[in-house]
């Protein structure tokens, strides 16, 4: 059968990283893009302009394309969460929502991204286990929680296949991430390349979970070809590769341009790092459908600035 894929948010930091892998596996006529206003050059495909909030025109989109399957990435991030609350709100559960009932209605598999953002200043801070307190702070974390119990009462009444990834702090040197929490390890590479200098607004001890990019698509599309009867987790499975302070990052980056200066001047954001875990337990994971990283900060390091130094010429 001639898989037809969706990909909404297809043109944020994991959509545009992602959306290529799904044109090369299936064919760039049969992947649909669902851009909302930015829609960037490189960008050669079939394209869709709406909102997924809008039942009827993504009632008319699975009409005109039967979809076999839908990566929902559409979501405000945690930091633009906590200034728009309601926008995080109806983008991240009401968008979902439209997502699930049209997934359920015409038998799509779908894939949908939470985040670590799910965990709170209640869940363990080291090694946080797949089932444990989620109890979050932030508006952001509240639609990701919300989601995914939606996910998986979706898949225990209707037995829609719908899989999650709770996504740690993402690192790519393609798109910038837009408003989130973890933001400061991505801008630290553009700066040390570009100014020799950055004020970071994490303290210097914030440790969170971190992961190159290249890892999270390869677990994504891992995930979405795992067998039915190994997922175990429908809400959303934990998703780890490396952990690191932010001064840890700083003391890597030096090692390969050692002028480079960094000030700590934490903001708004340093609450929602502190209330986000240090490590994940990722085991269900590995065990369900063999997930295994390969970058570590060393590797990582290297190839975002070879990357970003091309990049930014
Ligand atoms: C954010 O910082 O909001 C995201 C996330 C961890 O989900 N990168």
């Amino acid at each position: 059968m001639t898989e037809k894929v969706l990909v909404t948010g297809p043109f944020g930091q994991i959509g545009s990283e992602l959306l290529p892998e799904l044109q090369n596996r299936y064919g760039e006529e049969n992947v649909v893009a669902l851009g909302h206003r930015h829609i960037p050059d490189w960008y050669d495909g079939i394209l869709e302009q709406g909102d997924v909030r809008e039942k009827e025109f993504m009632t008319e989109l699975f009409e005109k394309y039967e979809f076999t399957q839908v990566y929902h990435l559409a979501s405000l991030l945690s930091a633009v969460g906590e200034k728009r609350p309601h926008l995080a709100w109806t983008v991240n559960v009401k968008g979902l929502k439209v997502m699930l009932d049209l997934a359920k209605e015409w038998d799509s598999k779908l894939f949908w991204a939470s985040s670590i953002a799910v965990f709170g200043p209640t869940s363990p801070l080291d090694n946080t286990p797949q089932h444990t307190i989620l109890e979050p702070v932030t508006m952001y974390g509240v639609t990701k929680v919300s989601g995914e119990l939606l996910c998986q009462y979706y898949h225990e009444r209707y037995g829609l296949d719908v899989r999650s990834i709770r996504y740690p702090g993402l690192i790519s040197w393609k798109e910038e991430p837009g408003g989130g929490t973890t933001d400061y390890a991505v801008e630290i590479f553009y700066k040390a390349i570009e100014e020799g200098e950055y004020t970071c607004f994490v303290k210097e001890d914030t440790k969170l979970p971190m992961m190159y990019m290249e890892d999270a698509i390869r677990g994504t599309l891992m995930l979405m070809d795992a067998d039915e009867e190994d997922i175990d987790v429908r809400t959303s499975y934990n998703h780890s590769a490396l952990s690191f302070t932010a001064k840890e990052l700083e003391e890597e980056i030096k090692k390969h341009i050692p002028d480079f200066e960094v000030s700590y001047e934490p903001d708004e954001r340093q609450k929602t790092a502190d209330s986000w875990p240090n490590t994940i337990d990722d085991s269900a994971a590995r065990e369900d459908w063999g997930w295994e990283h390969e970058y570590d900060l060393e590797r990582m390091t290297e190839v975002m600035l070879k990357n970003l130094r091309e990049k930014l010429g």
